[in-house]
């Protein structure tokens, strides 16, 4: 029996849907426009939440697309770089069996700052030629270097003074010498020399501190890291500096070799130089020379290390063990206002130099080393012997 045929449209049913809005279900018409009014309202917001929703739903799957792309793409690569890491080779480390004679016999590179010469020009003379030479016991290179062997000559000279560069190219394909002191037009005096030819250019060395020069021959990575590189020392004004009782030159260096070089000279690999994994890292190009043949100090003495960091491409974090650096000349820049005083290490860049002077007074024996230990372990560690010390040690 109907009794109200209009309302029951809107009754609740038997299953009870409809419940909430039969909260709402009201006799008179207000109550049907209310209720109307509510349910169109309560359905817009409902589908506005449902395409937020959907949105969020988009986004985070794209977002997950994204990752996984992202994730294939670093898998894959790290996938390139471990397969090409096994193509490269390390030889690092290699030795014969009578590696400690051979270091014993070794004659080391002379650290000690040469003398500067006197009067108002300092004649330089570079001699560039492809020889073998020794870059740890028993490993040989056979490298694009200087007369001498790599690095090329320590030259000092004053400040103010004018220094003349000949340099004679007795490789066999075309070189080029790049002074970081000098301040020319690179495209005339940093100019190739032909085999057999010789270049002469000056520059005035008015900026003090210690500076690498190298071949500038492209491709420039493979003349550096083939061991045409060298430091120049440029002594600031008399009495900017304290005077230093021992001066020691320092080229920090990489190698890149084709192969151990125990039975053949080695060649420079351009796959591991463009990856800057070395197989050797040096001080004056051989390793750990001066833990066989330790610089040395007295105690109490002021100390001065030139150190330049020849790269091609590490960078050396300079630091003594067992001291503080009592001052240090970062990037080689001489000014004394400029210094820092009592710092552990300092970075050396790959292309760049530091000073530093340390006064130790108790004996003992002194490590240096790049504390970016990887180094160390290639190779760039040495020993600075403060008083009558016997023995040595490798750290
Ligand atoms: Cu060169």
């Amino acid at each position: 029996m109907r009794t109200a045929p209009d309302l029951s449209r809107h009754a609740p049913t038997s299953n009870g849907r409809g419940s909430a809005p039969a909260g709402l279900v009201s006799t008179d018409s207000g109550s049907n426009v209310l209720f109307a009014v509510t349910s169109l309202m309560l359905g817009i917001l409902v589908a506005i939440l449902g395409f937020f929703a959907l949105m969020m739903w988009v986004d985070a799957h794209n977002a997950r697309d994204a990752a996984q792309s992202a994730e294939a793409k670093v898998s894959k690569g790290v996938l390139a770089d471990s397969m090409n890491m096994g193509a490269l080779q390390s030889f690092a480390g290699a030795s014969p069996s009578n590696a400690e004679e051979l270091a014993a016999a070794h004659r080391p590179f002379p650290a000690s700052l040469p003398a500067a010469p006197a009067g108002p020009v300092a004649n330089v003379n570079l001699v560039l030629k492809d020889v073998t030479i020794q870059i740890a016991p028993g490993v040989r290179f056979a490298s694009w270097a200087w007369a001498g062997g790599a690095p090329g000559p320590v030259i000092h000279v004053r400040q103010g003074q004018l220094v003349k560069i000949t340099l004679t190219n007795k490789g066999a394909i075309p070189h080029s010498v790049d002074f970081h002191a000098a301040r020319v037009a690179p495209n005339v005096d940093f100019r190739d020399v032909m085999p057999g030819k010789s270049i002469t250019y000056t520059f005035r060395a008015n900026d003090p501190g210690v500076f690498m020069y190298h071949c500038g021959t492209k491709p420039v990575l493979m003349h550096i890291a083939n061991g045409m590189y060298g430091a120049i020392v440029v002594e600031p004004k008399p009495g900017v500096l304290p005077k230093a009782d021992k001066n020691y030159v320092l080229v920090a260096s990489e190698w890149y070799l084709t192969s151990d070089g125990l039975k053949q000279p080695a060649q420079f690999n351009m796959e591991k130089a463009h990856a800057r994994t070395p197989d050797w890292m040096t001080f004056n190009g051989y390793a750990g020379q001066y833990v066989k043949h330790p610089l040395t100090a007295d105690p109490g003495d002021l100390v001065r290390f030139w150190v330049v960091d020849a790269g091609p491409s590490l960078d050396t974090d300079f630091h003594i063990v067992g001291t503080v650096l009592n001052t240090a000349y970062p990037f080689g820049d001489m000014k004394p206002s400029e210094a820092l005083h009592n710092v552990q290490t300092v970075t050396v860049p790959a292309g760049g130099g530091g000073v530093f002077d340390v006064k130790i007074d108790k004996s003992g024996l002194y490590p240096f080393v790049s504390h970016a230990f990887a180094a160390v372990d290639q190779g760039q560690v040495g020993l600075l012997k403060v008083g009558d010390v016997k023995g040595t040690m490798s750290h």
